[in-house]
């Protein structure tokens, strides 16, 4: 504890890092986490303003987040870099600081299209596809929400029926991340044998993809249509070693796990922007930082972050460790975006009108993480998961 006033001057505060996190991470997260932010700063700011307002997805920056052993980085082996869970959670961070289309893409490449075929794929799948998705010259997406079922994925219909040895696939995904520039599809669907997960490569026979226009939100990512109409896919197509919805919904504990952690970098962002603004406009004479409303809006701020940093991080040593249950993922993804959203509300009040122009990243933010609270599981869907698992009673239905 600090007592003397001299101890207090030493024990410098940093407003973006106030409860002195940095000193928790090891000197290889430190220089991940370092890489990344800088390679946002040099790649990502320059370039976003027109790409969220142009609604592109720059898919060339593929190579680069390859090149700096980001794609599939918490999986090992296969041309994958093999970093802690705590690495993958400071890049998504890092990522999402920028454009949570960014760390959009990284998600769905590595936790939802790699992490599937590494974890239940044949070795001759994860020798086709890992190296090369590792590379960034293979893009994958993932498939599994429905026009008529999305929190209800179970009830899709989706469905892959037998042709000799051959599958049959037909059914329609809806927003889907990376659709139409991937090059492989994982696609759920119902079988004879239950829900499992088939390989479908750009190009199969019967196979299209079409991108939603006019979204507001996560302008800066690519987001499909997907249609199967009877494509004939080799036995070989199908994911061998799970069967059952866990197969989906393992997966998405992974990318779930990376948005704990991906909200806290747009919400830093989102103070920072606040925090920087409230020091240089002035009304009523005074900079709008020194009235206390405005104080007490950025000290919500501030606490919010950082109470949210310190879960994703508790919840990294836990993954690292083994001992994160998917109900712990829930409690992180339900605060971690139901505070960023608040803290990008709330920061965006501080500009005033100059809140609602791209000029400041705010509304960006803000409008990119009403997506985050609605995919990977609603803020309703986390409360019921969390509500089952304190009571023993489900509530979905
Ligand atoms: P339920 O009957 O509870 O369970 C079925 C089987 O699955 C197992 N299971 C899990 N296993 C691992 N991790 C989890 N999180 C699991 N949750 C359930 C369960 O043990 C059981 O296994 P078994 O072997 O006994 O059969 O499943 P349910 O159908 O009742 O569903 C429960 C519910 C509502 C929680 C689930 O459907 C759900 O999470 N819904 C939300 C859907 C969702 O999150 N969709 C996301 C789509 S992907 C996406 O949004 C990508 S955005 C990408 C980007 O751009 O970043
Ligand atoms: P619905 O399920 O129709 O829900 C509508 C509302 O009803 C929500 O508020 C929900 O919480 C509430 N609700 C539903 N059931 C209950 C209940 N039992 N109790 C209380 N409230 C309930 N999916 C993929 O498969 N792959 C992707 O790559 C992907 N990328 C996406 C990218 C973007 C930009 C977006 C916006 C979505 C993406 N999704 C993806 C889809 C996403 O996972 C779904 O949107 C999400 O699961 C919710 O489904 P829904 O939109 O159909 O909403």
């Amino acid at each position: 504890m600090v007592t003397t006033r001299q101890t207090k001057q030493q024990m410098a505060l940093d407003p973006l890092d106030f409860l002195g996190l940095d000193a928790q991470l090891d000197d290889e997260e430190r220089m991940i986490r370092d890489t990344v932010r800088t390679w946002v700063r040099e790649r990502v700011l320059p370039g976003i303003e027109g790409w969220f307002d142009r609604g592109e997805f720059p898919v060339e920056v593929a190579k680069e987040l390859a090149g700096l052993g980001l794609l599939g980085m918490h999986l090992s082996g296969y041309g994958c870099a093999g970093t802690n869970s705590v690495s993958y959670g400071l890049t998504c961070l890092e990522l999402e600081a920028g454009d949570s289309g960014f760390r959009s893409f990284v998600s769905v490449q590595g936790s939802l299209a790699m992490f599937p075929i590494w974890a239940f794929g044949s070795e001759e799948q994860k020798q086709e596809w890992l190296p090369r998705m590792a590379k960034g010259e293979v893009i994958g997406c993932f498939g599994l929400t429905e026009p008529d079922f999305g929190s209800d994925p179970a009830r899709m219909r989706t469905a892959a029926r037998r042709d000799g040895s051959d599958w049959i696939l037909s059914g329609t995904k809806m927003w889907i991340t990376n659709g139409s520039i991937a090059d492989v599809a994982v696609v759920w669907a119902r079988t004879d044998e239950g829900v499992r997960g088939f390989l479908v490569p750009k190009g199969t026979h019967g196979f299209t993809a079409k991108d939603i226009e006019r979204k507001l939100s996560l302008r800066a990512s690519v987001t499909s249509e997907l249609v199967f109409d009877e494509c004939r896919l080799p036995a070989d197509a199908v994911l061998p070693e799970v069967r059952g919805m866990r197969g989906p919904l393992s997966v998405l504990n992974e990318a779930r796990f990376g948005i704990v952690w991906g909200v806290m970098g747009a919400a830093r962002t989102c103070y920072q922007t606040a925090l920087d603004y409230s020091k240089s406009r002035v009304q009523f004479g005074r900079p709008i930082g020194g009235f206390q409303l405005t104080q007490q809006k950025l000290v919500n701020m501030l606490v919010e972050l950082n109470k949210g940093t310190l879960l994703a991080l508790h919840l990294g040593r836990m993954k690292d460790e083994g001992r994160l249950a998917p109900e712990h993922v829930s409690l992180g993804k339900l605060n971690n975006v139901r505070e960023a959203l608040k803290i990008a509300r709330e920061a965006r009040s501080i500009l005033g009108a100059s809140g609602i122009t791209l000029e400041y990243p705010i509304i960006r933010h803000m409008n990119n993480l009403e997506s985050v609270l609605t995919y990977e599981g609603t803020n309703e869907i986390h409360t019921l998961i969390l509500g089952q698992a304190i009571t023993g009673i489900e509530a979905f239905e």
